[in-house]
């Protein structure tokens, strides 16, 4: 197959369609007959990742059919991924929770039974009615990933806890935000203000666009290599996205901010940078200059492995398509704990090449103003307990792993409840022996879920949630390049006695004397009154699934005005509130911990058809790709005696080992390196398609070191052995 075909097949519709149309694949019981009878086309949108694709849903007799882009959707362009296309599995997936369920033997045994929904809810109100009156309203603590987290997080809010995290801040794109918010008083975003449309030289750390599905950027990805953007990657593994690359630099994982400093050092020395943008807008360049002097690519070359003339050609390259040179953000950027410096870097970078703000670079995105429902004000409250004193100064977002630390440590205040929300601890947070040491401190945990996972397995009490495909959500108002208000709307119903997170955080809100809070009769009330409050139609809503905005100017070409909220009002080169903070001010190199002898640096990323650890259940997905595979290097698989589908065992430097897993011998890593896709090996008994499937690689993260600025969790520094199975 040509390649770029390739591309285009992986980034979408069309591979998805044929794929994945129920039935055409499926084994006999994992999906329903074909329906039949009158077709109805529903909009809504995707909720497989937190790229909100807008869809169109297709019932048949009143039974989900399929699911399809919406044409008059920007962010897809018509054509989902074919996670998105596979949705329909969430809704058929015989293994989802049917009703509430109340532990009954240990915690961890996932043995429960039935109850109703007034019991379910009754139960929690009194326990958090208890730890209220014992430890105050801020020790229960909400952890919640996703649009549907909204009217939890309301519900809070008016308890009066301010304890609410998503792993999406302190386990990927934390940094990022924090790095780029240092430098340009501004984050990037999700979706990114990339625009990867018009790039002329895009270069990838990391970053493996094509395996990564977050459907716009590949689709721009995919035509910006058709066009012959020149294309740079990093990658310690032969990514797809490193298949199509002019240049591709296997780096020494963990390095990449010496490859940064010396693309930098290079751009000094040829006079390459954008004087002129960087006269105009920029606050401490020469200081920061004079900085990177040592950085030379000589230097670079013994850390990174990347010979010093590749450095040299490839920083000609940036200098060269400048400003239209994107260094991408990334996006799950935990990766050594100097996670946000590196991304600084990364923003120092694009700004020497003048690209933040221009065309090819980073646009400007907006959104339309949809006012918020007029609440009575929250209850004041003692302050998070995720980062006491201040410890991660540059923390945007409450930490995941700070809660978690609070709720072991009782510091700075006791955290006695958890409320788990479509996000699954166990998966996404390092060190998994902590979890669970804090799960076992809790008086009460709710996790509400559509599947029995692995952190369900753990609960006092599980509500089982209707798929996306069955309820409302919040409106998603996207800052986005186009402007747009979307519905998410129920296209078919849910199959037992499952709810809606709106529905059930009313609920509860009113058995806790919260009723002030919820004022509306049912989210369709709320949604309505915030769609005609913006003067919008909810007849043109429900019926197109999205309403655009104005589309604004995009760039300072275009007379976006520039402005950097910072101190000093411009790009910070030289940052003097990290240097206050005893923070080093230019980033600064320490290497990476070696590799030991024996063993391999475990790396980790996506698979195009699942996401995370939430689809491997999914019937249609996991006929697609059902368990993982490591991956290792062909010279070191023939040295160890291996071929591809023999089954080992992986053993980490804490001597935690997994269960067996198929060996992929291949070239496309670099030796001292294994890879695994992430979100695979569940223990849930209750999974049944899933259970025993590949394996874990969070639970191989047994380290971790976090980020002194914000409290990321760099997750790189995890080693394996590699041993053989028994026949
Ligand atoms: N199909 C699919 N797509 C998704 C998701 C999904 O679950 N499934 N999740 C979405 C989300 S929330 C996120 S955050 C993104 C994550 O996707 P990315 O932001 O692209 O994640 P990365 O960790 O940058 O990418 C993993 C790659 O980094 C390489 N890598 C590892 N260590 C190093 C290193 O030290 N240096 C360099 N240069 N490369 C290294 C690995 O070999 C691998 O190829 O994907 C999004 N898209
Ligand atoms: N080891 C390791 N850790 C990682 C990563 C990695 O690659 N490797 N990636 C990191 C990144 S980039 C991110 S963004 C995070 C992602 O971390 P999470 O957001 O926690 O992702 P999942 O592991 O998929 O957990 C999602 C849970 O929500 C449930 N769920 C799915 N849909 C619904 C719904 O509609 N309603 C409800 N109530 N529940 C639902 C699923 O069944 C699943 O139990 O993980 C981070 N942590
Ligand atoms: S990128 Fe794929 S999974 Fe994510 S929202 Fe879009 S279609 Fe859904
Ligand atoms: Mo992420």
């Amino acid at each position: 197959m040509h390649r770029r075909t390739f591309l285009k097949l992986g980034s979408g519709a069309v591979a998805g369609a044929c794929l994945l149309g129920p039935g055409v694949r499926a084994r006999a019981g994992s999906t329903p007959p074909k329906p039949t009878g009158e077709e109805r086309v529903i909009p809504t949108f995707c909720d497989v990742c937190f790229w909100r694709c807008n869809a169109l849903a297709t019932t048949r007799g009143g039974r989900l059919w399929k699911i399809e882009g919406n044409p008059q959707d920007p962010l897809s362009r018509g054509r989902l991924c074919p996670r998105g296309t596979g949705g329909v599995g969430a809704h058929y997936d015989p293994d989802r929770l049917r009703r509430p369920l109340l532990r009954k033997g240990e915690r961890g045994a996932e043995t429960w039974h039935e109850v109703s929904w007034d019991e379910a809810l009754g139960f929690v109100a009194e326990r958090m009615q208890a730890i209220r009156a014992a430890h105050g309203p801020e020790a229960m603590a909400l952890f919640s990933h996703g649009i549907g987290g909204t009217f939890l997080k309301h519900l809070f809010r008016a308890w009066g806890s301010p304890n609410i995290a998503a792993p999406s801040f302190a386990q990927c794109r934390g940094p990022r935000d924090v790095g780029f918010h240092l430098t340009f008083g501004e984050e990037v975003g999700s979706p990114e203000r990339t625009d990867i449309e018009h790039a002329r030289c895009l270069v990838l750390l990391g970053c493996h666009l094509g395996e990564n599905m977050h459907n716009t950027q590949v689709q721009e990805f995919a035509e910006a290599v058709g066009r012959g953007t020149t294309l740079i990657v990093a990658d310690p593994r032969f990514s797809v996205a490193a298949s199509k690359a002019k240049y591709y630099l296997p780096i020494r994982p963990g390095t990449d901010l010496a490859l940064l400093l010396a693309w930098m050092h290079v751009l000094i020395e040829e006079g390459a940078w954008d004087r002129a943008y960087v006269d105009a807008h920029g606050y401490g360049f020469d200081a920061f200059a004079a900085s990177l002097a040592p950085y030379t690519p000589e230097w670079a070359w013994t850390e990174t492995g990347i010979a010093p003339d590749v450095i040299r050609e490839t920083a000609g390259e940036m200098g060269h398509h400048r400003p239209a040179t994107l260094v991408h953000p990334g996006r799950h950027v935990t990766w050594y704990g100097d996670d946000a410096q590196r991304s600084r870097a990364v923003a120092l970078l694009n700004a020497m090449l003048g690209s933040w703000g221009r065309k090819g670079g980073f646009y400007q995105p907006a959104s339309m103003d949809v006012p918020a429902w007029p609440y009575p004000p929250y209850p004041p409250h003692r302050g998070k307990a995720d980062n006491p004193d201040q410890r991660y100064p540059f923390a945007l977002e409450t930490l995941t792993t700070g809660l978690r630390e609070a709720t072991l440590t009782g510091k700075p205040y006791p955290l006695k409840g958890w409320f788990v929300y479509a996000t699954n601890p166990l998966y996404a947070l390092p060190n998994v022996d902590e979890t669970i040491a804090a799960v076992r401190a809790l008086d009460l945990l709710v996790v509400i879920d559509v599947v029995p996972s692995e952190i369900a397995g753990w609960a006092d009490v599980v509500l089982p949630e209707a798929v996306y495909l069955e309820r409302y959500d919040e409106l998603n108002v996207e800052l986005f390049r186009q402007p747009f208000v979307a519905l998410r709307q129920p296209v078919v119903d849910p199959p037992d006695d499952q709810k809606s997170n709106a529905w059930i955080a009313r609920e509860l809100g009113l058995k806790l004397g919260l009723g002030a809070w919820f004022p509306w009769r049912d989210v369709e009330e709320y949604l309505r009154w915030r769609v005609e409050a913006a003067g919008l139609s909810w007849e043109t809503l429900t019926s197109r699934g999205l309403i655009l905005g104005p589309r604004t100017p995009l760039t300072y070409e275009e007379g976006v005005a520039p402005e950097f909220d910072t101190p000093s009002g411009k790009i910070e080169f030289w940052s003097n509130q990290l240097q206050e903070k005893g923070f080093d001010p230019v980033p600064r190199y320490t290497p990476p911990d070696p590799v030991p002898p024996g063993f391999f640096r475990l790396l980790y990323g996506r698979a195009p058809v699942h996401s995370f650890s939430r689809t491997q259940t999914n019937p249609l997905l996991h006929d697609i790709m059902p368990e993982n595979a490591v991956w290792v290097h062909s010279e070191v698989a023939h040295r160890l005696g291996l071929r591809s589908g023999d089954r080992v065992r992986l053993r980490n430097q804490d001597g935690v080992e997994s269960g067996p897993v198929a060996v992929k011998a291949t070239c496309r890593i670099r030796p001292d390196c294994v890879y695994l896709v992430h979100g695979f090996g569940h223990t849930a008994r209750g999974l049944r398609r899933a259970l025993g499937r590949g394996i874990n690689d969070a639970l191989l993260l047994s380290r971790y070191r976090t980020d002194p600025l914000m409290g990321g969790t760099g997750l790189g520094m995890n080693f394996v052995t590699i041993l053989p199975v028994e026949a």
